[in-house]
């Protein structure tokens, strides 16, 4: 089996080792390769390249310079898969590798599957992220976790496939995409730990321009 493991990472140095070490381990049985689409103003890349040169770690890695965003990061890194299966993943341990074999054997009566996380935010993330659910729900009609970071799907659904949401709406889309096709989403508990080391790159911010993202994807994209 073999499985191509999209990777967005913005300023992940601290991390980015651990992730791959443990990204190695958990994948001992599988041929596997990582695609890391990265936009780091710090040394991210020269870490990851280096890391997977010296431990046999099959990889892709752009660093692209003057681009910026996760959904855009991610579009790049469906480009560029040719394995069967793929999933996507966050570089900053919030999601531990360990889950991506039992997901990937979902795959075999499934085309997608989200894994739901029980998030322990802080009061203000708590109060938009349940704000945002909840439109979510009014305007695409999914009662669940859409934001979480780690995703396994079968990569020949998303070979036509092209990302308009540059940032942190693209989940949504993507997830639309398999259900407006009638594809079979299914779903994988997690449990989730908040980041350890490096920096959120999510601002209060981002909340409303996620809102602002959702109804542009919904009304004018669609
Ligand atoms: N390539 C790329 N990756 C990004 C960008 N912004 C975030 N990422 C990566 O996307 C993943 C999720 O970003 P986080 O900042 O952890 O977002 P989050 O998990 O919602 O927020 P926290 O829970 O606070 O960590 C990480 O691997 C980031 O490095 C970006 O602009 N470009
Ligand atoms: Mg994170």
């Amino acid at each position: 089996m073999k499985l191509d493991i999209i990777v967005p990472t913005y300023n992940e140095s601290e991390s980015i080792i651990e992730f791959l070490k443990t990204l190695k381990n958990e994948l001992k049985k599988i041929d596997f390769k990582v695609i890391i689409i990265d936009d780091s103003t710090d040394n991210t890349p020269i870490i990851a390249k280096k890391y997977c040169k010296t431990n046999n770690i099959k990889n892709i890695i752009i660093h692209r310079s003057n681009e910026k965003g996760k959904g855009s990061a991610v579009n790049l890194g469906l480009k560029k898969l040719t394995a069967d299966y793929a999933a996507i993943i966050d570089a900053d341990m919030e999601y531990h590798p360990k889950y991506l074999l039992s997901m990937v054997k979902m795959l075999k009566n499934n085309d997608l599957i989200l894994s739901l996380r029980k998030r322990n935010d802080p009061i203000y993330r708590k109060f938009l992220g349940y704000c945002f659910k909840q439109f979510v729900k009014l305007i695409f009609g999914f009662n669940f976790d859409t934001q979480s970071g780690l995703k396994v799907f079968k990569t020949k659904f998303v070979k036509n496939l092209d990302l308009k949401s540059k940032n942190w709406v693209f989940d949504i889309e993507l997830i639309n995409y398999f259900y407006k096709n009638n594809l079979k989403i299914n779903f994988y508990n997690i449990n989730y730990t908040t980041r350890k080391c490096g920096k959120s790159k999510v601002k209060v911010l981002t909340s409303i321009q996620m809102f602002k993202d959702l109804i542009f994807l919904k009304f004018k994209n669609n």
